[in-house]
């Protein structure tokens, strides 16, 4: 019989306690109760041992020992488990890329005149275009849009050379050693296709070859994935700036109709936003004092960088969202969607709807959303919440209280406005100074996922806490960026977390940015938006002559669930930044395979370090993986000489 956890070992948050305590005594099943359901997971799985590629199996070797030892194709360990990784590799990469291309298509749209939206930031048009090598003199902005996007769609059909992203973003010390070893990415969806063919039965049964087939993933994912998006979504939406949001559970308001917006592509929510302020009125004539969007996930995150849309839930507790009984709709487009949101929603009045032909639940609405028609989706959404509000039972509302002031917006350009009141003409010397003298010891990036398997926020705030007191710099994305809000570390009491190096910094820093202090965690946004972090170290390696491996620079992904988190993390190898994650990440059925991703192996230049001078360091203790963080900082900083 599985154990269910007491709602206090699945959360650090004692407002989703609460919310699921409220749902446990309604009967209602949340993937809290379903992860504890599952309970032993199984030993061939959860090793990368089993295959399902053929109609010879499923085979499944037994971990460490006694049964068959190849499959019934003559696979061995090594040959399953590298399978097994890149599959999950090729998900993460389909979803970022697909991402990356419906932007693309939409900044397309706008700029031929069909779709509703506007380009907000010009200049930022303007750079990405000359970054491209792009004819702007006597061009229209919508003439500059469309070479833009017409660039950006090549990276999902060229045939020959190198992804147009790359040539524009990629780090040229990278390259050199991605181009040697000849894994650099000509389109995404070439490079997808063959991910899926080498994996079939009866392709690449060579680890090592399917090991660089990930790193590939890894690239398609960063290049066509988080640069393409994070740059159009800038151009399309504004890039980010300094912005002042509420983060919890308890921002749902009682008095309002709340739309929930979840997901990960703004295109849709956007409009949604534009939409409640035009429609606010017809909300008085139903007995609601206003409309609130509430941000889930990344959608969440998208809205919160860019217009301060208050942000609910992270990816683990998105049902309990739900189980407030205050939400009119819960309006989804891609990735990260449970569909156990239906069936809590059917316990209540909520209305989920999706929103992309390809990603539909059965119970849900669907309302379609185009580019084109991205007007008429988003106001028939809205009006939908505006009826759903009559069917509210009061009685069945619980929304905890008190909600945290969090500050985000921490694009590299608000980064590099704030240093170059310092330093106008280097506006990254003051940072770089600061780690040369050791008032930063180092720029660690903690990311991804809440994982309802995983105690929830626990790993996230302690690795970044621990760092914090160290004086090591940390950046934030995804669902880590909302642990982190929700316990202060984007306000100026988090400022307590650090050591006192950091602290005084970014008091200093604060005070040009208009604020007493930069946050201890400077959220960086979604989680395409960790192309952020990369231009950010990529920016910093140029002005010092180094490659990005040599900065003391790490990333963590405490809370790990979702393949995207991996794949973003070998994009981080690739360039030498070292990745922690501290759920396992299914690899232990071959000491090949995990010896490479971890850099144990004793022929070390053929592993991810010795490849890329980047590894993967897989420990759940999220204080003993802090400490092997530093190490391999304090590592880095010693050969840089500093
Ligand atoms: O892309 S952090 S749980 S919501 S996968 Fe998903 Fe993980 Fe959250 Fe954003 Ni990223």
């Amino acid at each position: 019989m599985a154990k269910i956890r007491e709602p206090e070992e699945v959360s650090k948050d004692t407002q989703v306690q609460q919310m699921l305590a409220v749902a446990r005594s309604r009967g209602i099943e949340t993937a809290f109760d379903r992860a504890d359901q599952m309970a032993a997971r199984c030993p061939f799985g959860s090793a990368g041992l089993c295959c399902r590629s053929c109609l010879e199996g499923p085979c499944r070797i037994v971990p460490n020992g006694s049964g068959p030892r190849r499959g019934v194709c003559g696979s061995d360990a090594d040959t399953l488990v590298a399978r097994s990784l890149l599959n999950t590799m090729i998900q993460g990469a389909s979803g970022h890329a697909e991402h990356g291309r419906e932007v693309a298509m939409a900044l397309l749209k706008t700029a031929e005149g069909k779709a509703p939206y506007v380009i907000r930031d010009v200049g930022k048009l303007m750079r990405v275009a000359k970054g491209l090598n792009l004819e702007i003199e006597g061009k229209s902005i919508n003439e500059v849009a469309k070479a833009v996007a017409l660039t950006a769609l090549e990276d999902f059909q060229k045939h020959e050379g190198v992804m147009n992203w790359i040539e524009y973003r990629g780090h040229q010390k990278s390259r050199e050693i991605w181009d040697k070893l000849g894994i650099t990415p000509v389109n995404a969806h070439l490079e997808i296709a063959k991910a899926v063919t080498r994996n079939a039965m009866g392709g690449d049964a060579d680890p090592l070859n399917l090991l660089l087939g990930s790193v590939t993933m890894g690239l398609v994912d960063g290049y066509s994935g988080l640069h393409l998006s994070s740059d159009l979504q800038d151009i399309l939406f504004g890039t980010p700036k300094a912005v002042k949001f509420n983060y919890s559970l308890a921002v749902l308001d009682e008095k309002q109709i709340n739309i929930a917006v979840h997901g990960h592509i703004p295109l849709l929510s956007e409009k949604i936003v534009e939409w409640a302020r035009t429609l606010e009125r017809k909300a008085l004539t139903v007995g609601a004092e206003g409309i609130n969007i509430v941000g889930v996930c990344c959608t969440g995150n998208e809205l919160l960088m860019r217009q301060g849309v208050h942000a609910a839930s992270s990816f683990s507790s998105q049902e309990l969202v739900i189980v407030t009984g205050a939400l009119e709709a819960m309006v989804v487009d891609i990735q990260c969607i449970m569909p156990g949101i239906q069936q809590v929603a059917e316990c209540f009045h909520t209305e989920i709807i999706t929103t992309m032909p390809h990603v539909k639940i059965p119970g849900a609405t669907h309302v379609n959303f185009e580019p084109e028609y991205a007007d008429d989706a988003a106001r028939e959404i809205v009006e939908r919440a505006i009826r759903n509000f009559a069917k509210r039972d009061p009685a069945k509302v619980v929304i905890p209280g008190g909600s945290v002031e969090a500050y985000a917006g921490f694009s590299v350009e608000q980064i590099c406005e704030v240093t170059a009141k310092i330093n106008e003409d280097k506006p990254l010397q003051p940072l770089i100074d600061a780690i040369k003298d050791g008032t930063i010891r180092g720029v660690a990036a903690v990311i991804g996922c809440t994982n309802p398997r995983e105690p929830q926020d626990i790993g996230n705030v302690t690795v970044a806490k621990e760092l914090l007191k160290n004086n090591v710099l940390i950046v934030t994305t995804g669902c880590a960026a909302h642990s982190l809000a929700k316990y202060g570390l984007m306000n100026e009491d988090g400022l307590e977390a650090c050591g006192d190096s950091l602290k005084a910094l970014l008091r200093q820093l604060g005070q040009h940015a208009g604020l007493s202090a930069l946050p201890p965690a400077l959220h960086m946004g979604s989680c395409v938006d960790n192309s952020r972090p990369l231009d950010l170290l990529s920016a910093i390696a140029d002005e010092l002559d180094v490659p990005v491996s040599s900065l003391p620079a790490v990333g963590s992904c405490p809370e790990t669930h979702s393949p995207k988190a991996l794949t973003i993390g070998t994009y981080f190898m690739a360039h030498g930044v070292d990745v922690h994650v501290g759920v396992d990440p299914q690899v232990s059925g071959s000491n090949l395979v995990a010896r490479t991703l971890t850099g144990s192996r004793e022929d070390k230049e053929i592993t991810m370090d010795g490849l890329f001078g980047g590894k993967l360091i897989v420990e759940s203790d999220p204080v003993k993986a802090a400490a092997i963080l530093l190490e391999r900082i304090d590592m880095k900083r010693k050969a840089l000489g500093i």
